[in-house]
Order: structure tokens, then sequence, then C-alpha cells
């Protein structure tokens, strides 16, 4: 018999996927604060290059994430995701594969994989061992410059893939709702978390697009 492993970190079943906006000054308490809201999952964004800064950063958040129970996450750095003992990593299309990253982070990590608009490749990204799978970017953002425009149907027709299933891109807490009605298992928001004023209450009011009652 071969018993599953058990799944050290394992995934939440749905709600708000807080991505962060840094560098910013006040990282550990705008995360504190998203997590306060309701943040189901957390993940680490940074593209700068600075070491140190964002090891130290990681480390700070591994103990937020630990305390409020939201994995933690690692956009596109497998070996920060190792060093810093995280979650798990989020991979690109210019990002390491997932079988690499598999086989640095283990079978207990967190994958997460960015398909923008394509079925195919949440397809391929399936068969070679995702945990989630991102689609995006469904509306209009500032944050990124993206060239690929999710319709929501993707989001059903990717049910096939028994994967949870993480929406980006534009979404606010008045738009987020058609993307939950369509399938998302996750709403990844980076500015309307981190960009708004009171970031507690703004996670607040995407969590409630989960609440079933
Ligand atoms: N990938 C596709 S859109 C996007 C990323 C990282 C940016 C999402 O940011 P926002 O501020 O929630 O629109
Ligand atoms: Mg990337």
């Amino acid at each position: 018999m071969n018993p599953t492993p058990l799944r050290r970190n394992p995934m939440p079943d749905r709600g708000l996927y807080a991505i962060t906006d840094g560098p910013r000054e006040d990282l550990r308490e705008a995360v504190r604060a998203a997590l306060e809201g309701g943040a189901r999952l957390l993940q680490y964004r940074d593209k700068t290059r600075d070491y140190h800064r964002r090891t130290g950063e990681v480390q700070a958040l591994a103990a937020l994430s630990k305390e409020f129970g939201a994995p933690l996450i690692i956009n596109d750095d497998v070996e920060l995701a190792r060093a810093s003992h995280a979650a798990g990593v989020h991979l690109g299309e210019d990002d390491a594969g997932i079988a690499e990253a598999r086989k640095i982070l283990g079978d207990q990590a967190i994958i997460g994989v960015s398909c923008y608009d394509s079925l195919q490749r949440a397809r391929d990204a399936a068969r070679a061992g995702a945990d989630y799978l991102a689609f995006g970017a469904f509306f209009p953002t500032a944050t990124k410059r993206v060239t690929r425009h999710a319709p929501p149907s993707l989001l059903h027709d990717a049910r096939q893939f028994g994967l949870p299933l993480v929406a980006i891109g534009g979404i606010t807490p008045d738009n987020g709702g058609s993307l939950v009605a369509a399938g998302a298992d996750f709403l990844a928001i980076v500015s309307g978390v981190f960009g708004a004023r009171d970031i507690s209450d703004a996670a607040r009011r995407y969590t409630k697009l989960f609440a079933t009652d």
C-alpha cells in the first residue's frame, strides 16, 4: 500500500488570495491587515533583485502566514521558496518548469501556475502536477502590462481539470462576484487590497464574496 502523503501546507478551499505590491516600508503591517480581513492565501510578489530585503521580508511574512494559517506562496523564485520553507511557488511562463520546481520543493509544496487565457496551458500544467491553475487578466489592470485577456467562461471550461482555479487581473469587490459565480475558487488581488486606504476592510469585502449563506 502506498499511503497518500500528508500535505504539510494544504490549500484552503476558496477565498481571497492576497498578492503583495512591494517594495513598501509597511509591508508587514499591510499583510497583517489583509490577513485580518480574511485572506486565505498569500503571495509574496516582488520584482526586485534585492536578495537581502527579499529574504528578510519573506521571513517576516512566513511568520504571519503561520499565525493566520494562510499558506505563503513565492512568486517566480523557486530557490527563495525552498530557502524560506514557504508553502510553495507561483510559476509563470518565464519561470522554472513544474517538474523542476517539484523536484526542488517536494511533494508537499503548493505549485501554482499562470495559464493566462489558455485552456491548453492549463491542461499541460494539470498533467505536470500543478496544484492550482491561475487565469487572467479578467479586467483591465494597471498593476501589470497584460496582453492576454481571459473570459469568465474559461473558468467554467477549466473545471474539468479538477484543480482549484484562481482568477486574477483588475478584480474589484464589485466585479469579483461574477468570477466566483463562473467558477473561481480564489480571487487573486494586488491593488484592490494593498492599494486600499483600509486594507483589512478591502480584504473583508472580497472575503464576503465567498460567503455561502
Ligand atoms: N497577472 C495578471 S494580471 C496581474 C497579474 C500579476 C495583476 C493583478 O493586479 P490587480 O491590481 O489585482 O489588478
Ligand atoms: Mg513569474
